[in-house]
């Protein structure tokens, strides 16, 4: 029953993240866009830029055909991942060798389709030549491994029998694109190898999605999860004095519980989601030191910066860090976010955040909030988000601050007549919120930069909601009259019914 005494110490909850300035030791930390490597080993011919183009043969080495009637599924080089080609179904083997050089371009394997005789060995030089981590695992077991930008693997798949499909199994990259299809030319019958994919589990990967859809967390075990923690703070602490800014943002990629049942992966800025929210005056500058303590390509995005993206909006690997400066020009509540693709994927996973820039003509409140409203899409026990959910903008679960149902099992503890500022920021990243706080009406509204109502609008009008798309911001200010218990909403209700709802518990 910990319920909030917010006129108490703001910073008493778990999870209140107030960022830790940073001695500015590590200027250069920076590191730049990695060079793309095509082609490392230097027997091979660059791959084709062509995304989708469909090539064949680019090489093919003549082995003994002895060697393989005696082994044909023998690999000729080691390391390349688990398991061996299981194709072996009736094919005889021709004693070629099919090789094909690989690339990855944006979120595409280039090519996506290789033709291969039925009977070839198929032999991959798989070289990540895009901007992030990837992999390429085959339905038959074979993988490359997390590949950063740059490294090249071998893969042996063995002798090909059929069709066999292959992908990056990065969260949400298969379903961006990232497919490469083998197909088995001249084969007597291509369902060989295509059938595989019911055999290996492990790989097949996306198969709890209806399972997902139904529900893994239902509003009842998300409050009483929700009624077990501490809640995150929700007070925003006035902005300090200072001029100059730095934090360090440290990217973690964890396992954190939804349920008393149910976890989920987060990758979170500082160790939660939301991240850090900052909080500064026009004029500000901000350092941030952004350090990927992951296990794959992450970056940053400050909506609340004017800068080249080119420069700073690039991912980062594990261990690396990068300088991200930026002068805050001007007000709002600005969000920022993992800019890694696919962006839905890294933002419903946890890295957002906010940074508030004050207007200069704020007026003086007694209390005052920050809801960062955001969507989870919850899929098996440990896994990141749903990517089918995801595409299809399904959340199975909301929330304010990162939990849903928080302040509803923690509501926030306010008296009569004060007056309440709640700054609201739509994460998503794809729904919209409508905030609004039923028993009040909203005196002042002010979204994206500008006062819709001030101390009320024309002819004695006041408002009801304040209305965000993704990624927009605002405020509102308002004063409860009377005690008693004032559900805060997204009043797309079907949104707050799955845990963007709260309680401000009024008393005089
Ligand atoms: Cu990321």
């Amino acid at each position: 029953m910990a319920d909030l005494n917010l006129s108490a110490s703001p910073s008493g909850g778990k999870n209140p993240k107030t960022p830790v300035p940073k001695a500015s030791e590590s200027k250069g930390g920076a590191t730049g866009v990695p060079k793309l490597r095509m082609s490392p080993a230097g027997d091979h011919s660059p791959v084709s830029r062509t995304a989708g183009a469909i090539i064949g043969v680019v090489s093919v080495v003549a082995l003994a055909l002895a060697i393989f009637l005696s082994n044909p599924t023998a690999p000729t080089t080691q390391g390349t991942g688990t398991g061996t080609a299981a194709t072996t179904s009736s094919v005889t083997p021709t004693g070629h060798t099919t090789r094909v050089s690989v690339g990855v371009e944006g979120m595409t394997f280039t090519p996506n389709h290789i033709e291969v005789p039925a009977g070839d060995r198929l032999i991959i030089d798989f070289t990540n030549s895009g901007d992030q981590r990837h992999d390429l695992v085959f339905e038959t077991g074979v993988s490359s491994g997390s590949l950063a930008t740059g490294e090249t693997k071998e893969l042996d798949l063995g002798i090909i029998s059929g069709d066999v499909e292959g992908w990056c199994s990065l969260p949400g990259h298969r379903e961006m694109g990232m497919t490469l299809h083998v197909q088995a030319t001249g084969a007597s019958s291509s369902s060989s190898g295509a059938s595989a994919s019911g055999s290996h589990g492990s790989h097949a990967g996306h198969d709890h999605g209806q399972e997902a859809a139904v529900g893994p967390a239902s509003p009842t075990a998300l409050t009483d999860y929700a009624a077990t923690i501490t809640p995150r703070d929700p007070v925003l602490p006035p902005a300090t004095s200072e001029t100059e800014r730095s934090y360090t943002f440290t990217v973690t990629e964890q396992t954190t519980n939804v349920t008393d049942t149910l976890t989920r992966q987060t990758w979170t800025f500082n160790g939660d989601a939301p991240g850090p929210i900052l909080r500064g005056h026009i004029g500000d500058t901000f350092h941030i030191t952004l350090v990927n303590n992951g296990t794959m390509s992450h970056s940053l995005d400050f909506h609340a910066g004017l800068v080249a993206p080119d420069n700073v909006m690039h991912s980062i690997e594990p261990g690396q860090t990068l300088e991200y400066t930026f002068v805050a020009k001007n007000a709002g509540i600005w969000l920022y976010h993992c800019s890694t693709a696919p962006m839905s994927m890294h933002i419903a996973n946890g890295m957002f955040g906010a940074v508030v820039i004050d207007p200069t003509d704020l007026d003086t409140v007694d209390r005052e909030y920050v809801m960062i409203a955001s969507e989870l899409y919850l899929g098996a026990d440990g896994q990141s988000a749903d990517a089918s959910l995801l595409s299809a903008l399904q959340p199975n679960a909301m929330a304010f601050n990162g939990v849903p149902f928080q302040y509803k099992a923690h509501p926030i503890q306010i008296r009569t007549n004060e007056r309440v500022r709640v700054w609201v920021m739509d994460a998503g990243p794809n729904l919209a919120t409508t905030f609004h706080v039923v028993g009040t009406q909203f005196d002042t509204v002010w979204r994206e930069g500008a006062y819709v109502i001030r101390g009320g609008g024309s002819g004695g009008g006041w408002g009801q909601v304040l209305s965000l798309g993704a990624a927009e911001g605002g405020f509102v200010e308002f004063t409860p009259l009377e005690a008693g218990h004032y559900s805060f909403v997204n009043h797309a209700l079907s949104l707050a019914e799955k845990g963007q709802t709260g309680v401000f518990e009024v008393s005089d």
